[in-house]
């Protein structure tokens, strides 16, 4: 890529093992580990000797701040209290989840559910995700930008075959922020809210938080980084007023995902200390921050050597993640693109952190029985993408219609790039106003 300035980082290994307090701690949490393991056998450990993959930047440009949180608004002891204050009672009648799987979201901040979804609710999914597709290749097409609409190419790999031949047009579909209908329906499904309840309360108002994505997570070859997303805490892209607010995030694949086409892994523990990271921007030829593995280790207490849980989700599970839990996804691999959702929730009378660029929408009210469907109203027509991008980005309708055409501008800017250091240049920082 023109203009970059990144280096490929490999994680370091410590030399000599740490001391016996560490080696101790180290071996407590292998052992943690390898039960952990066994009880879920969708989840590995990473390897020590993995090598850390994707498109990083050097990390002596990462502007670290070793121990400590990059809070200001609360203190540490306040922030350990408020996370600990996060855990809901275990109410069985609201939703799926066992007592167990409850608690297990809590104290290690994350829950695997390998079957969850019915078929036909990620199918209607799919549906739309296609339609979305075949909008966009009839539309580079009728522009001249790609040869084919590639109709005869399947899900797995009709957007590949359109980016071979238009580099970056996941991008385009990256930032299509109309909510469609068959991911209303997977957001609204009694499974889902039932299981927010469960965790954010069953008589509390909960909202639908503007942050959603679709990831059309094409192969690595193509993507070149862009769909690689680097180790970051949710927290670190939204303001600091909702950092001590518990955000549930459902990542929901609409394909196997395992680490060959880039599953996610996470940080097991990573949020109890209620600290977010210092993060930096941007990764790559990408619009992501990210925070490094030494930073977490030194402020979330973690041991990226233990307590790496590389989570491989079938089509049809779902993983739940709590603000505060560093992750990432590894690279693409695979021949074929590895789409995913995430949705997020939140009690509705606590901030979203999204800038006052867009506001949640009420999925239920408390005191209610949830009634089956959410009245989404304006709310899903509102593309949050473009009101980041009018309130961030400078003249992005000029900068697309000289870079690209009027209509296909293939970078993102958002409010998450001025909160940190931005160590890092390239094609989407250009945009910021
Ligand atoms: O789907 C991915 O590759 C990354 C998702 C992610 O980072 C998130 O949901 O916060």
């Amino acid at each position: 890529m023109e203009g970059e300035k990144t280096k490929a980082l490999v994680l370091p290994r410590r030399a000599g093992g740490g001391t016996r307090a560490t080696m101790f701690v180290t071996s407590i949490l292998a052992v943690h580990a390898q039960a952990q393991s066994a009880r879920d056998d969708s989840c590995d450990s990473a390897s020590p000797e993995d090598p850390r993959r994707g498109v990083f930047f050097a990390t002596d440009a990462f502007p670290g701040t070793p121990g400590q949180f990059a809070n200001r608004q609360s203190s540490p002891p306040a922030l350990e209290e408020i996370v600990a204050r996060w855990r809901t009672p275990y109410d069985a009648a609201a939703g799926p989840l066992t007592a167990e799987q409850h608690a297990q979201f809590f104290d290690e901040g994350f829950l695997i559910l390998p079957s969850l979804l019915p078929a036909d609710v990620v199918a209607a999914a799919i549906d739309s995700v296609e339609g979305l597709v075949d909008g966009l290749a009839r539309k580079l097409h009728s522009a001249g930008a790609i040869s084919s609409t590639h109709a005869d190419a399947d899900f797995h790999t009709r957007l590949a075959r359109v980016e071979r031949e238009y580099p970056h047009a996941s991008v385009l579909l990256h930032k299509s922020g109309v909510l469609p209908e068959g991911i209303q329906r997977v957001w609204g499904h009694n499974l889902l809210m039932g299981i927010a309840q469960q965790l954010l309360g069953s008589d509390v108002d909960i909202a639908g938080h503007p942050v959603w994505n679709l990831r059309c997570k094409t192969p690595e070859v193509l993507s070149a980084g862009q769909a690689t997303v680097p180790w970051h805490q949710d927290n670190a892209y939204l303001d600091e007023e909702s950092w001590d607010v518990l955000q549930l995030t459902a990542w929901i694949p609409l394909v196997d995902t395992n680490a060959t086409n880039g599953c996610m892994q996470v940080v097991r523990g990573g949020h109890r200390r209620g600290g977010t990271a210092t993060h930096a921007c941007c990764v790559g030829n990408t619009w992501y921050i990210e925070t490094t593995p030494e930073e977490l280790e030194s402020t979330l207490m973690v041991d990226m050597r233990t307590d790496v849980v590389t989570c491989a989700v079938p089509r049809g599970g779902v993983l739940l993640l709590n603000n505060l839990i560093p992750h990432r996804s590894l690279p693409n691999q695979s021949p074929g693109i590895r789409w995913s959702l995430d949705l997020r929730w939140q009690r509705a009378d606590q901030p979203n952190g999204f800038d006052g660029l867009k506001a949640s929408v009420l999925m239920k009210k408390a005191g209610e029985p949830y009634s089956g469907s959410v009245a989404w109203g304006d709310w899903a027509q509102q593309d949050r993408t473009q009101l980041q991008a009018a309130a961030h980005a400078k003249a992005s309708e000029e900068q697309a219609e000289k870079v690209d055409g009027p209509t296909f501008d293939t970078t993102i800017a958002g409010p998450w790039m001025k909160k940190w250091p931005l160590v890092h240049s390239n094609r989407h920082t250009a945009t910021l106003a």
